[in-house]
């Protein structure tokens, strides 16, 4: 028994309908997909793999990324995909951390050799350019493999997602998380295998791998799958799909374009919208334009998806919708007492979605796990009288733009250690087009060369968590108690890039 490979994958082995369809207008079937997949579990025990090994994958989206996670699921092992755009030093950590027992990167990540450690690291460009490096794939026969036993409770992936104090923690996910929210989210948004949704998200992060990918695979549909969010490549697919999930950007990007009329969406049934805050305005402008309305959800790398807005019934712009079936989602004092509705706190979550932990971190797991079971999520909502949540902002110090998250500390860190800057405070401000982006208000010499302290982070922090702006200031401001006033910095460089 292999509870999330019988239930997601397994039926489809013999299904010859499409399952990937590409670009380039080639289909892959889900039997074709999954002949591949079984290949790739015999290269990986054969490589001396076992169940409960962690195998890490940093390669660029492609249908045979997402065979080497149906492959890691096949073969029991823990599931660990990293951001393409995380650089070689930020990569060593998760590798050692995790103790992953392979590496596999694309070839031009060669430089990761020296930070692989104990992992084996294996450099091959997957798809049709494959190059051999990966034991002769080619060369093994098509002829299927029998899914190790796993138990519901086994470990299926790790997700690394950033702290905000040090170091990053590697969020614990078994399979019964992602069974459980499969499932869910199948019935919620009563997905079929006649639904095509268009996959225009990584697959390196919760929403494409297992939102989006799960629940598709739980429902026997097929994806139109695009390496990125390319606005001409998505206008052109958005006839032969149903779905689409997406990161507000996506929603923003397609809004600003003529050629997304309410005709382009009428093949749609259904545009979902999460990883950070859709504006109403967004989500009311989409209505007058396309006649639906975004279905927006929450959720978060330890939780998958918590809460939804209906399927049928309110899709209430600016909230995120009451809990998904078997979710408890509550807004709480510090203590973890429900709050009268309508007033804000601290949003936690309970049910079986709920992640089993931090690698090998019990102490930060029991700081934020209650005994409960309730996990606090450093989010702060509200609960509107008839359950629907609203999200008003965040109790951490996070910036998430274009859905993808950046902890300033991580950044200040960096910046501190450059010549001469005193002290720097990195905080997330407006964006038009990724929502929010990270800001560095750095306190040194008036003169300070910051095209230069920009280049110090190159290498060293993915591209994404680096500054779009910067202000040099004598110094932070600061209350009483000696911490720096983000809010005010905020409020004084508001208008940063929207002018
Ligand atoms: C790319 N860049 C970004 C960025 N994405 N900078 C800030 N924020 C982002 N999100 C930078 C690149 O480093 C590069 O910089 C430049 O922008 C162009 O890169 P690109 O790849 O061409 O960018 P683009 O295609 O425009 O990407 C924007 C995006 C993409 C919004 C389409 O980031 C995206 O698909 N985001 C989705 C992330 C996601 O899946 N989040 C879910 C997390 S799970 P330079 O300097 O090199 O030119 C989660 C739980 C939940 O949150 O609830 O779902
Ligand atoms: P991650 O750690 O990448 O999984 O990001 C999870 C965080 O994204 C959550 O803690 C929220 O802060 C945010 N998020 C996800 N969905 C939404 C949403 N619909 N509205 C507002 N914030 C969201």
């Amino acid at each position: 028994m292999n509870p999330l490979y019988d239930r997601l994958f397994a039926p489809h082995e013999g299904q010859a309908t499409p399952f990937l369809m590409l670009p380039d207008g080639s289909e892959i079937t889900h039997q074709a997909f999954l002949a591949r997949a079984a290949r790739f579990a015999r290269v990986l025990t054969g490589l001396g793999l076992s169940p409960g090994d962690r195998v890490a994958v940093q390669v660029e989206k492609c249908p045979d990324a997402l065979a080497l996670y149906a492959a890691a699921v096949q073969a029991g092992l823990v599931f660990l995909p990293l951001n393409t755009a995380y650089t070689a030093a930020e990569l060593g950590y998760f590798l050692a951390d995790s103790g992953a027992a392979l590496l596999i990167a694309d070839p031009d990540r060669a430089g990761l050799a020296e930070v692989a450690g104990e992992a084996r690291a294996l450099f091959e460009t997957l798809g049709p350019e494959a190059t051999g490096t990966l034991p002769p794939l080619a060369a093994l026969a098509p002829e299927g493999f029998a899914a190790l036993p796993r138990k519901g409770d086994d470990l299926a992936a790790i997700l690394y997602t950033s702290g905000t104090t040090g170091r990053a923690k590697g969020a614990m996910l078994t399979q019964r998380n992602l069974l459980s929210n499969a499932e869910t989210l199948v019935e919620a948004w009563e997905v079929t295998g006649e639904d095509v949704l268009l996959h225009a998200l990584p697959i390196f992060h919760t929403h494409g791998l297992f939102v989006a990918t799960n629940t598709m695979l739980a429902a026997g549909g097929a994806m139109i799958f695009l390496p990125k969010f390319r606005t001409d490549q998505v206008l052109e697919s958005l006839p032969r799909a149903t779905m689409m999930m997406g990161v507000p950007t996506f929603y923003t990007r397609l809004l600003a374009e003529e050629r997304f009329t309410m005709e382009r969406a009428a093949h749609m049934r259904l545009f979902i919208s999460g990883s950070a805050p859709l504006l109403a305005e967004t989500h009311r402008a989409f209505t007058e334009r396309t006649g639906q309305a975004i279905l927006e959800r929450y959720g978060m790398t330890e939780l998958n998806m918590a809460t939804s807005n209906p399927l049928a019934g309110e899709r209430r712009p600016g909230t995120v919708g009451p809990p998904l079936p078997g979710i408890e989602a509550k807004v709480c004092n510090d203590a973890g007492e429900e709050l009268p509705r309508g007033e804000i706190g601290m949003v936690e979550v309970r049910g079986p979605n709920v992640f089993a932990g931090y690698w090998g971190m019990p102490e930060k797991t029991a700081e934020e796990k209650r005994a409960s079971g309730f996990f606090i999520t450093g989010d702060l909502g509200q609960m509107s009288e008839d359950g629907y949540l609203t999200i008003v902002g965040r109790g951490k110090d996070l910036i998430i733009s274009g859905g993808l998250n950046i902890y300033p500390k991580e950044v200040e860190e960096l910046l501190d250690a450059a010549p001469g800057i005193l002290e720097s405070a990195v905080i997330g401000l407006p964006h038009p087009d990724l929502g929010e982006a990270p800001f560095a208000v750095l306190a040194g010499p008036p003169d300070l060369d910051t095209e230069a302290v920009a280049a110090t982070l190159d290498g060293r922090l993915a591209r994404f968590k680096q500054p779009r702006g910067w202000a040099v200031v004598d110094e932070l401001p600061r209350n009483t108690m000696g911490k720096v006033q983000k809010a005010a910095l905020r409020a004084e460089f508001k208008d940063a890039f929207s002018t």
